[in-house]
């Protein structure tokens, strides 16, 4: 790798997996994204390694790490999306709330309810996120377990994300990780909605977004529930190859303020 460049940034990637079954089939347990400077590389990667141990759902059997150079003059930067928060006494009020949201940013109410059911009815974590047509409901990537997982992204400022974290109360980066996600989802050309809740059996929060705002809600499933996913609602028209591209492998940095 080369020494003291500035104009280069450095994608950390992780990926950890258990097995599962007599087979020993793979079972997705978690994933993190940094991008961050080469004096960082060693630190972040040591936390990666940590955080795929300690995973809730269980101890990880294979961890991958790949760290790949970026040139900073192709990192994008985007705006963060608004953060609301809706407390809710049970869950279906909450999904009900989703349902709404998404209606109201262009989503059909027969998309809508299908992608919430596609997330509840998912046998095991998927690796990465489904994406739906907004106006049919139909599954527009590949029908798989894969999905399509958002890669090469941050945040922009370290220090005013951990400053959001603590104004938001938050102890995990499970927040902001989202919200740097979401927001640079909701750049890409004919995107219209996320819905997402965690697959960590102790975190009931989930979200909805759009190209304006990211709403947490709470609870969006029952806590000890393994159960959790992401689908993105996209207009007919979206050049699908084009967005699974965007959502892989071009870097954006988010600026939360
Ligand atoms: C995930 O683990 O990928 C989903 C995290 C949801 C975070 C919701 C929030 O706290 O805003």
């Amino acid at each position: 790798m080369d020494k003291g460049l500035s104009s280069v940034l450095f994608s950390v990637r992780m990926r950890a997996t258990m097995k599962i079954g007599n087979n020993g089939e793979e079972l997705h347990l978690s994933g993190c994204e940094r991008l961050v400077t080469e004096n960082q590389v060693l630190e972040v990667v040591q936390n990666l390694l940590k955080r795929a141990e300690e995973h809730t759902r269980g101890r990880a059997d294979m961890v991958n790490i790949q760290i790949e150079k970026i040139d900073k003059s192709n990192v994008r930067i985007v705006p963060a999306l608004t953060v609301q928060s809706r407390e809710f006494p049970n869950v279906s009020q909450a999904h009900a709330d989703a349902i709404a949201f998404l209606i109201e940013t262009g989503v059909s109410e027969t998309a809508a309810r299908k992608g919430l059911e596609a997330i509840e009815q998912l046998k095991t974590s998927m690796r990465g996120a489904m994406i739906y047509d907004a106006a049919s409901g139909n599954r527009l990537d590949r029908l798989d377990m894969r999905g399509v997982r958002l890669s090469h992204m941050d945040c922009k400022d370290k220090n005013a994300c951990l400053e959001f974290l603590k104004r938001n109360n938050m102890k995990s980066t499970k927040l902001s990780e989202a919200l740097v996600l979401a927001s640079k989802a909701a750049s890409v050309e004919n995107y219209v909605a996320e819905l997402c809740w965690s697959d960590d059996p102790n975190y009931t929060t989930g979200y909805v977004a759009s190209k304006k705002f990211y709403r947490r809600l709470s609870p969006m499933k029952h806590l000890e529930s393994p159960i959790g996913g992401r689908v993105f609602f996209f207009k007919p028209n979206v050049d699908i190859k084009a967005t699974i591209d965007f959502f892989e492998k071009e870097p954006a940095l988010v600026d939360i303020k």
